[in-house]
């Protein structure tokens, strides 16, 4: 592949989807609460594959012993509808569990409670995969000028900032940072902008900003205030409200670079 497609593809804004899933099935709420069905993880994620997305995320955001095992079903599921990357979080807890992910099929691991609770987990998994296996999701709410850091699906303040948290993050081995607003979390409202402009200006690792997608031009705002270097989205992708394609289309014709 030329240094120019190369460089081209490095510097292109990835689009990605996210399966929030609970018991194998994709479901979706706002700030975190009032989950509804959404449909088939699998189903999904041929439709988004077919369509052009850049990246799927599979999250289990239940997380229990039982639907650990439910989840490596899931992710083989998935796993056998993509040429894309899958990364999956919820619940990875210790090496064995990024290992089981890994196994099943995922790309990436994203750490997010386990990581806050024991960081050095970052540099073990990244030694084991190498950092760009390594995502550490950030779920974070606007506390005055600063952006507070929670864990365990958004319900236990985790007494850390997140842009002091990104960095921490890095330093140990993080190859990604996947930056959640809770206050924007299926909101529709638009990106928390001035907090992933926070993250993305504080670390050198890409950030995917998440959270609040509503609209095409969230995601242009993202991109350029917001300085994102990808951004997700849930809800309007499962509810067919937004097309991957049409939304890449808009995003070339504003100048910013998309893999089409
Ligand atoms: P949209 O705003 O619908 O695009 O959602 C994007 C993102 O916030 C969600 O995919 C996901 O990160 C929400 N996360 C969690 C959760 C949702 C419910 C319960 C727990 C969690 O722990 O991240």
């Amino acid at each position: 592949m030329s240094s120019v497609v190369e460089i081209f593809l490095l510097l292109s804004k990835r689009i990605i989807a996210c399966l929030d899933v609970r018991s194998g099935r994709v479901v979706k709420g706002v700030n975190f609460e009032g989950l509804r069905s959404a449909g088939d993880p699998a189903e999904l994620a041929r439709r988004y594959n077919a369509e052009g997305i850049d990246e799927l995320v599979i999250l289990d955001i239940t997380a229990t012993l039982e639907t650990r095992r439910a989840l490596a079903e899931t992710i083989r599921a998935v796993a056998r509808e993509l040429f894309i990357p899958l990364a999956v979080g919820g619940g990875i807890r210790t090496e064995d569990d990024a290992t089981a992910a890994v196994e099943a099929g995922a790309d990436k691991v994203s750490l997010n409670t386990a990581a806050l609770a024991t960081p050095s987990l970052i540099t073990c998994i990244a030694e084991r995969y190498g950092s760009q296996a390594v995502v550490v999701a950030i779920d974070a709410k606007k506390d005055g000028d600063r952006f507070a850091v929670y864990s365990r699906s958004g319900s236990t303040a985790a007494n850390r900032g997140a842009v002091e948290w990104a960095r921490e993050a890095e330093s140990r081995g993080a190859g990604e940072i996947l930056l959640t607003s809770i206050d924007r979390d299926g909101t529709k409202a638009g990106f928390d902008c001035a907090m992933t402009a926070a993250v993305s200006s504080a670390v050198s690792i890409p950030v995917i900003a998440s959270g609040g997608a509503g609209g095409l031009d969230h995601f242009v705002d993202v991109f350029t205030s917001g300085r994102a270097d990808a951004a997700l989205a849930a809800s309007i992708f499962h509810y067919s409200e937004t097309g991957v394609k049409a939304l890449k289309q808009y995003l070339k014709q504003r100048g910013i670079p998309v893999r089409l």
